[in-house]
């Protein structure tokens, strides 16, 4: 998309105005802010094919959550101080169904963020096809360096509150940074305990009370399979590919194993200290141990493989050279400087894991070198779709096999790619994923909308 002078190519009066008054209303929320634009810049041909959209100002209140919560979290840490962190529920579009979307444990979890991650999530949920309404949540509590205890401690506070606004059919937490198996399973014996009811409440749940096979590995999974549906599109495969991960937690473990499965290799994976280059391959389990069982540094793999490099200092992952990018880190990893070193080094695909993590400096680098980009809320909504095949299981109280979830989340994300394909061609930008996904991730939740009022 070519842009002015300012940064801004939207022209539609009445897309200017409401973005004008969401700059006014939220100047302080920078991320949110970015997401928001991106997706107003992409829905101009809509807006302009239907009148409706404009009339019943759907997207003056789809840029407004339906509701924020934020709440105190007080808990005792192992030296008996009373702590106190900030937590949050965006419930941000119930339109399609239940509020659904992760919860985000980081020190730099803040209402932008938390509003930019529900805000996306809206338009993802709705790619899926499965009826999910978008919600975010979190703390900036920072898990790492605490013990069990203490974890249990402030998840247990954190429910205590988040409990009576949350519910199975009305909003459906999971994980997100720093909410794993560990953060979920506390978290689910608080609700239970204060509501006295076994439901799904939450997803990404253990295997032995609820939870699905495949959750753990869906995002990154999912996140492959999005990619290679891309890449056979355009007559080209994962085979022998160099492929570099950013991040090392769960969507990143998981895109490593579905890389290798398919015929890749990951020479290059992250953390927020540094980075490590192996030319031989990433083996995701040694990945697995050090984050999942350790709880260690990403440096620590140089223990198991001396051969291997470790650089100090993350964003430098994207000067290693790659045919396939798939950031799954944060957002805004990302940046032009980074896209434009990516792209000198050969890189022919970006498909984000995490999201948001490609600045719009970055966005404008690849659309202007033309190579392949899956956008966040295409690419990875393998885990929240499979959230939503959890949601199911625990409806009908059975559990389908690990074949029969991952094909299932398999034929979803091949659909979100053909669906993102066919949206950009029929509003003239074909190839364009970016603008596919934002529209065809708007039109069904702007449809259910109308259909409902106004609301
Ligand atoms: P994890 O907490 O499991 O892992 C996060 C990884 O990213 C860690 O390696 C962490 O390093 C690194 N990281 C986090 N923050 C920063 C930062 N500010 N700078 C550099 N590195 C950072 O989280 P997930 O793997 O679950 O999430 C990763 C991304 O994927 C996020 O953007 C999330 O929103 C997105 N996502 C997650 C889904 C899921 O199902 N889990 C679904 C869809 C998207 P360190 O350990 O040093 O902090
Ligand atoms: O960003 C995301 O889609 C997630 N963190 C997963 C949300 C979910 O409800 O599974």
């Amino acid at each position: 998309m070519r842009k002015d002078a300012d940064g801004m190519s939207m022209k539609n009066a009445y897309l200017l105005s409401v973005l004008e008054d969401l700059k006014k209303k939220n100047a302080h929320e920078p991320e949110f802010l970015q997401a928001a634009e991106e997706v107003l810049e992409s829905l101009e041909p809509v807006v302009e094919a239907d009148p409706r959209y404009e009339q019943q100002n759907i997207i003056g209140r789809i840029v407004e959550p339906e509701r924020v919560v934020m709440f105190r979290v007080p808990w005792v840490d192992d030296s008996g101080r009373v702590q106190v962190n900030r937590g949050y529920r965006v419930q941000f579009n119930s339109a399609i169904g239940p509020y659904k979307g992760g919860l985000r444990f980081h020190p730099s979890v803040n209402l932008s963020v938390i509003k930019f991650l529900g805000f996306e999530q809206i338009f993802k949920n709705s790619l899926t096809t499965l009826p999910m309404g978008g919600g975010k949540g979190g703390c900036d509590f920072d898990p790492k360096g605490k013990s069990d205890g203490e974890v249990m401690r402030f998840c247990q506070s954190f429910m205590t509150e988040l409990q009576r606004h949350i519910g199975p059919d009305t909003d459906v937490p999971a994980g997100d940074i720093g909410v794993g198996a560990r953060e979920v399973g506390f978290l689910f014996g608080q609700y239970k305990k204060i509501r006295n009811e076994f439901t799904g409440v939450l997803t990404g749940k253990g295997l032995s009370y609820g939870g699905s096979l495949a959750r753990t590995e869906a995002t990154g999974f999912g996140l492959c399979y999005f990619a290679d549906a891309c890449l056979r599109d355009n007559g080209q495969s994962f085979q022998g590919k160099r492929v570099v991960v950013s991040g090392s937690g769960n969507v990143a473990i998981y895109a490593n194993q579905k890389v290798n499965q398919l015929g890749g290799r990951v020479v290059a994976m992250s953390d927020s200290n540094g980075y490590i280059v192996d030319e031989n391959g990433i083996d995701y389990k040694i990945i697995k141990e050090i984050k999942e069982v350790k709880r260690a540094r990403i440096k620590t793999y140089l223990d198991y493989v001396p051969s291997a490099k470790y650089v100090e200092g993350c964003s430098g992952i994207w000067t290693v050279p790659c045919d396939i990018a798939l950031p799954c880190a944060t957002q805004n990893e990302i940046d032009g400087a980074s896209a434009q070193a990516l792209i000198a080094n050969g890189c022919k695909g970006v498909f984000e894991g995490a999201n948001m993590p490609s600045t719009p400096q970055a966005i404008a680098a690849y659309q202007e070198a033309g190579i392949f980009f899956g956008p966040a809320k295409a690419a990875n909504a393998g885990g929240v779709a499979t959230s939503g095949l959890e949601m199911s299981q625990n409806s009908e109280r059975l559990s389908w096999t690990f074949d029969e979830v991952d094909a299932k989340l398999k034929g979803i994300m091949e659909g979100i790619y053909a669906a993102c394909a066919a949206a950009a061609e029929q509003f003239g930008m074909k190839g364009n994923l970016q603008a596919g996904a934002n529209i065809a991730g708007f039109l069904k939740v702007a449809d259910a909308m109308l259909w409902q009022g106004v609301c």
